[in-house]
């Protein structure tokens, strides 16, 4: 239209006038800038941005200071590129969503269904998904020709995944008490299966099943968390019952909004351990499948995943709504290492570890007050967002997968290492604190203000320190040792100063209180496995017979006061000693709680610690020796597992 020639105008040169030449020229410069300009925001545009930045340049920002993206794309004008005008990133969408999430994970302080944090109520900051890297197991196959075989990678253990004799304790009293573990897991998964099968949660109580809406629609993760657990008792009929229904009836076209997080920790560990365990094929391609699903999520502009993703085409991901200004979770996008290292590992596609490289290099760069990682950290800016540091929910386990990173990479991965050492000392400068009564526990930090609290999630790092105490550095074995036991001593006196010798959910150091919940609000018991994970480290490290018994308390406790008529339940008051139970069988019992407790009756060499790490639903992922498995390796033809 532009190039019509206007009656009794006169032209020039193309039959233009000069004039019209140059509004054609602005125009055609406009339309250029636009659509650069478009390629460099779109977030869909991450090959392109390659192509235009240097091999080394990030796209990801330079962290600790106001960055160039964050003033490129603030938070509001996603929202608008949404038409979600107006959502701030910090207040819940109109759009309510029910909190039926009655789920425990250390990155959300949960009650039994009525804090802030436990609704689902993402905020809406729209990132469309990489498209370009969610591509099917079979184009990873033909993209990287690669095999994986599951006989290579058993030569590599050092000790048979289930030891010499299934773990068999030497002496009868503690063979007894490993049969009443796995009695009460038969117990679970008798009732799961009766009542809730195909559901992800079983209330006892109501003798029904719950779904919730924490995993997107994926449904069963019960069975898919009980699957190692299963196998390593040599519960076979129901192992097999489990593996038959992950064949048959596990659907991944799910078109839900799932916790990224959770999703990982259950589904994705459990299906690689069941892989790991059993070599059956069936659990790689279901992994698989599922991990190119969570991609998306690292489509940010910092590549540090949001808290929320739908796990349909779209691949949109959000940030919870109770989340500080639209950030994301430390323990959530810092839980990610161990499962994403090994589906790259079988699929011999890098992408999965290069998206938990980039968060790991990001925040190894970051200004950290006193050397501490905050709890909320902007996926746009890359910024903190505020100054809470915890070692319970929110912080946690991504500290705990900084250790575990180090210990399956064969003591090869120095950065997490080094990481892991650094954040230690500060936690132990900041943190660590002695009570009058002179129990050791851990506090809470708000912007350099202690809160003399620890909650019951924060007891798993007793054994994270144990575990830890090795590799540290020179002569500090012993502090490890000592520190990790005096935690752990302190979470069993949570334990031993409730009516009903279990823990609440937090426990305070102050006002008089010492290792006792204050709150009403903190009373609750939900069948939560740190503290037992840290008495099965714990004894693994020092076999002191104490941690055994500890165990075998918590084992009369929970029978006593958790066992019902149909499952086991959480109680709402510790200290109460008619109890009143909350109706739900979480699924971390029966991946951990009752895991750790069979492993602490068990001999050491079930699940070699030299051999495997837990991930945080206590699913084991085997050491990755990659000189060994390059030695071993052998043409696809002599006995290698090719990825389909
Ligand atoms: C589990 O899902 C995992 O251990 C997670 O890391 C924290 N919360 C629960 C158990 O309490």
């Amino acid at each position: 239209m532009v190039l019509r020639k206007l009656p009794g105008v006169s032209a020039s040169g193309m039959g233009l006038r000069l004039s019209q030449k140059f509004v054609f020229l602005l125009f055609l410069s406009g339309l250029v800038t636009l659509c650069f300009g478009a390629l460099f925001f779109l977030p869909d545009s991450v090959r392109l941005k390659r192509i235009f930045l240097s091999k080394n340049e990030s796209p990801a920002v330079t962290v600790g200071s106001d960055n160039e993206l964050s003033k490129k794309v603030p938070v509001d004008q996603e929202h608008q590129r949404t038409g979600l005008k107006g959502v701030e990133a910090n207040v819940k969408p109109k759009v309510s969503r029910k909190p039926s999430v009655t789920h425990g994970a250390r990155t959300v302080e949960r009650s039994v269904g009525s804090r802030a944090q436990d609704e689902w109520s993402p905020a809406r900051a729209h990132e469309p998904p990489a498209r370009d890297e969610r591509v099917t197991s079979a184009a990873l196959n033909a993209q990287h020709g690669t095999t994986f075989s599951h006989e290579t990678f058993k030569k590599c253990l050092l000790k048979p995944a289930l030891g010499k004799d299934q773990g068999n304790p030497s002496d009868s009293e503690t063979l007894k008490r490993r049969e009443k573990v796995k009695e009460m897991m038969k117990f679970a998964w008798d009732n799961y299966k009766s009542y809730a099968w195909g559901k992800n949660e079983l209330r006892p109580l109501t003798k029904n099943g719950h779904i919730g809406n924490m995993f997107g629609g994926l449904r069963g993760a019960s069975i898919v968390d009980s699957l190692d657990t299963l196998y390593i008792m040599g519960l076979m009929e129901e192992y097999e019952e489990a593996k038959e229904w992950v064949q048959n009836s596990l659907d991944l076209n799910s078109n839900g909004e799932a916790s990224l997080f959770e999703v990982n920790i259950r589904y994705v560990g459990g299906l690689l351990s069941a892989f790991y365990l059993t070599g059956a094929e069936i659990f790689k391609q279901k992994v698989l499948e599922l991990g190119e699903k969570l991609l998306p999520a690292f489509n940010t502009p910092t590549g540090i995943p949001r808290g929320v993703i739908n796990l349909g085409s779209s691949g949109t991901s959000w940030s919870w709504g109770w989340a500080s200004a639209g950030s994301s979770i430390l323990a959530e996008f810092g839980t990610l290492h161990l499962e994403f290292v090994h589906l790259s590992q079988l699929s011999g596609n890098p992408v999965f570890t290069e998206k938990v490289m980039n968060i790991r290099k990001l925040l190894n760069k970051m200004e950290k007050p006193h050397g501490l990682y905050p709890n909320f950290l902007s996926p746009v800016s890359g910024n903190w967002v505020q100054h809470h540091v915890s070692i319970g929910g929110l912080g946690d386990s991504f500290y705990e997968y900084l250790i575990k990173s180090f210990l399956m990479s064969d003591k090869t991965d120095e950065e997490a290492k080094k990481m892991y050492y650094s954040a230690m000392d500060a936690i132990e400068t900041n943190l660590v604190q002695k009570s009058p009564g002179g129990l050791t526990y851990v506090a809470e930090w708000r912007g350099g203000i202690l809160d003399h609290k620890m909650g019951h999630l924060a007891c798993f790092s007793g054994g994270m320190i144990g575990i830890g105490a090795d590799d540290g550095p020179a002569g500090q074995k012993q502090h490890y040792l000592d520190l990790a036991a005096e935690i752990t001593h302190t979470c069993h006196e949570s334990y031993s100063r409730s009516a009903t010798k279990l823990g609440p959910e937090a426990f305070r150091f102050d006002g008089g209180a010492e290792a006792t919940a204050t709150r009403l609000s903190d009373r609750y018991y939900i069948l939560r496995p740190e503290v037992i994970e840290s008495y099965m480290y714990m004894w693994r490290l020092t076999h002191d017979p104490k941690y055994r018994e500890w165990g075998w308390e918590a084992v009369e406790a929970l029978e006593q006061h958790c066992r019902v008529d149909a499952g086991f339940s959480g109680i709402r008051d510790v200290y109460a000693s008619t109890v009143s139970h909350d109706n739900m069988q979480q699924s971390f019992f029966l991946s951990e709680t009752l895991k750790y407790l069979y492993l602490l009756f068990s001999d050491d060499d079930l699940l070699s610690l030299e051999d495997w790490v837990f991930n945080t639903e206590a699913h084991p992922l085997p050491v990755i020796r990659q000189t060994c498995l390059q030695e071993h390796s052998t043409k696809p033809d002599d006995g290698q597992t090719r990825l389909e």
